[in-house]
């Protein structure tokens, strides 16, 4: 009954001791030492090869080292009917709202103009609204939005939220599909996307998409590279339409350094760093989700594959 964990070499280095102290008793096999294939039972895994989950013939549970899980159901091999499980950890959640937060207040004080004025030595005061007279929009209204929504709202914004069901959200706005999606995208004068990556989310973020934001809104994705359309976003910050944007994620990570976003006034880009997995407090959620497997229990955090997410 061995554990597999597959990951990078840093990844493995930063888990390893957490896992090990967590699991004494337990198998763990860490990447590339797997051993007998056919004695792997759970994997534990971030952008695993196409392939890899299939070479396990008893797989019972996969878990994603990540919030998203995208990076698994790209595997056009993936083993049917082992579920998936992702990770719902309140400490990256807290920390993509420290990272939303950080980002919505850098656009709506103007931070890229006063930067851009500083590096010309320009002296030149613009009018500032309050944050109750600026709306924001969440594309993604799940764990990671409504928390990154609850406190953008403390600090006063004007928050709306849109989902796939538009499900309510007692505090909030919120929009459902298409219909939903235009009146989301017209009220918000700051963007930020937490969307999960499904073939619905692909280039979401488009020109069709920016036309209908306010003229001058700011973007902030945090949710995957692969969502964005970049061409569109370069044309819709040379337009104005779209003011400034943020960027966690990209098509290609690293991004390349001849990227056009890296030197780009208007962009901000980190390393997709706005929530990084942390094994401390990941590893007993995890230990819970296998416990509960194994017990046969309901585990929390299991995703719809038809849903995608
Ligand atoms: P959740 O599953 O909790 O929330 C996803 C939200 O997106 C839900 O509100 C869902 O709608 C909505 N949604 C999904 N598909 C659509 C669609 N087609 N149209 C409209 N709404 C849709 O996920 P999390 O909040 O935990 O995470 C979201 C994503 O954030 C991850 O999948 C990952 O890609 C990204 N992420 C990025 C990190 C980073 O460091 N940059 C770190 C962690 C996550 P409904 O409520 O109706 O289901
Ligand atoms: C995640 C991520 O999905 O880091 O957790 O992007």
């Amino acid at each position: 009954m061995a554990i597999l964990f597959k990951s990078t070499p840093a990844s493995i280095r930063r888990w390893r001791p957490f896992l090990t102290q967590a699991w004494p008793e337990r198998d763990l096999r860490f990447w590339p030492e797997i051993g007998d294939r056919a004695e792997v039972r759970h994997a534990l895994v971030w952008h695993p090869e196409p392939g890899l989950l299939a070479s396990f013939p008893n797989l019972k549970l996969i878990v994603s080292l990540g919030a998203g899980v995208d990076h698994i159901l790209r595997d056009p091999e993936l083993p049917a009917g082992v579920p998936i499980v992702r990770l719902v950890d309140p400490y990256m959640t807290r920390a993509m709202s420290e990272y939303v937060v950080l980002q919505v207040l850098r656009l709506h004080r103007q931070d890229f103009v006063y930067r851009i004025q500083q590096a010309a030595a320009e002296w030149r005061e613009h009018d500032q609204k309050n944050a109750a007279e600026r709306t924001v929009g969440l594309l993604g209204f799940g764990q990671l939005g409504q928390d990154a929504a609850a406190k953008l709202k403390a600090l006063g914004f004007d928050v709306a939220g849109w989902s796939r069901s538009g499900r309510a959200v007692p505090g909030f706005t919120t929009y459902g599909g298409a219909p939903g999606l235009n009146a989301l995208l017209r009220r918000s004068e700051i963007l930020v996307s937490l969307l999960p990556m499904t073939p619905e989310t692909e280039n979401i973020l488009d020109a069709g998409l920016f036309a209908r934001l306010p003229h001058g809104a700011g973007l902030v994705n945090a949710g995957r590279g692969r969502q964005l359309v970049e061409a569109d976003l370069l044309a819709a910050l040379d337009s104005g339409q779209v003011s400034a944007a943020v960027l966690d994620v990209f098509r290609e990570e690293p991004l390349p350094p001849t990227h056009p976003f890296w030197r780009h006034p208007r962009i901000i880009v980190t390393p997709h760093v706005a929530a990084e997995t942390h094994p401390p407090t990941a590893t007993a959620i995890i230990a819970t989700a296998i416990e509960d497997f194994e017990a046969g229990r309901p585990v929390a955090n299991a995703i719809d594959r038809d849903k995608g997410y």
